[in-house]
């Protein structure tokens, strides 16, 4: 996290329940572009959000109860204590025009209904994927086409992700478009999430393009 981690945040992120529909690439580079880090329990969204981010990350992780035993299903991610029960927020320069705000939203079936609100006014999405647990991303997946909110895949690699399946066999067995973009990432280190965050920002100028030349 860095010296930059005790500083307060600097702006107040975009207003989460504006009306939805895609503001153009331009405008939204004045003020920020807000950016949703979704993906099954577990997959590793607090932990990109706060590797990658300059101000010290607000995030409502609780340490598991017992009474979210069955709940949440740990499942191999047997490490895992903590649970985020609203979402993470983070903020990211990728230069000194373009201000990524992120969220992490809840993986958590139980949290969907806060899904809808959550993509209001949000350009793109990073969904997060644990290959170990593949289905936890088909609902994020669903709800983002739904939303026809663009988004990038990344791949979160565990240290015994043992079956190393390749991107192509996960863009299989997800079934996704050759056009959305798929990658690699390790959420702990700064310099891979960073590149998943420019990845997406690519796919977003890539997808103004085309729509500017097509009206
Ligand atoms: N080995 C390994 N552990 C990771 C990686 N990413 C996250 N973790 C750990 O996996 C656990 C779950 O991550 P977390 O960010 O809380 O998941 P979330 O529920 O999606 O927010 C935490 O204990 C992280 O430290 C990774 O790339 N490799
Ligand atoms: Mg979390």
């Amino acid at each position: 996290m860095g010296s930059a981690t005790s500083d307060p945040p600097a702006a107040a992120p975009p207003d989460a329940t504006a009306p939805s529909g895609r503001k153009p690439l331009t405008d939204a580079a004045e003020t920020g572009l807000k950016i949703v880090v979704v993906g099954g329990f577990g997959v590793g969204k607090t932990t990109l959000v706060r590797s990658v981010s300059e101000i010290r990350p607000l995030n409502t992780e609780e340490v598991m109860t017992q009474a979210g035993v069955g709940v949440d299903e740990t499942g191999s991610v047997t490490a895992k204590t903590t649970t985020t029960v609203a979402f993470d927020f983070g903020r990211i320069s990728l230069n000194d025009r373009m201000v990524l705000y992120l969220f992490g939203a809840p993986g958590q079936e139980r949290f969907w209904f806060l899904w809808d609100r959550l993509f209001s006014g949000t350009l793109g999405a990073v969904v997060l994927v644990d290959t170990r647990r593949m289905d936890d991303s088909w609902y994020a997946i669903d709800r983002l086409e739904h939303h026809r909110t663009p988004f990038v895949v990344a791949v979160n690699r565990f240290d015994d992700d043992t079956a190393r399946h390749s991107l192509d066999e996960i863009r299989q067995a997800l079934a996704l478009p050759d056009h959305v973009p798929l990658i690699d990432c390790d959420a702990r280190v700064r310099t891979s999430g960073k590149t998943v965050l420019v990845t997406l920002v690519d796919h977003l100028y890539q997808l103004a393009l085309a729509q500017e030349s097509a009206s």
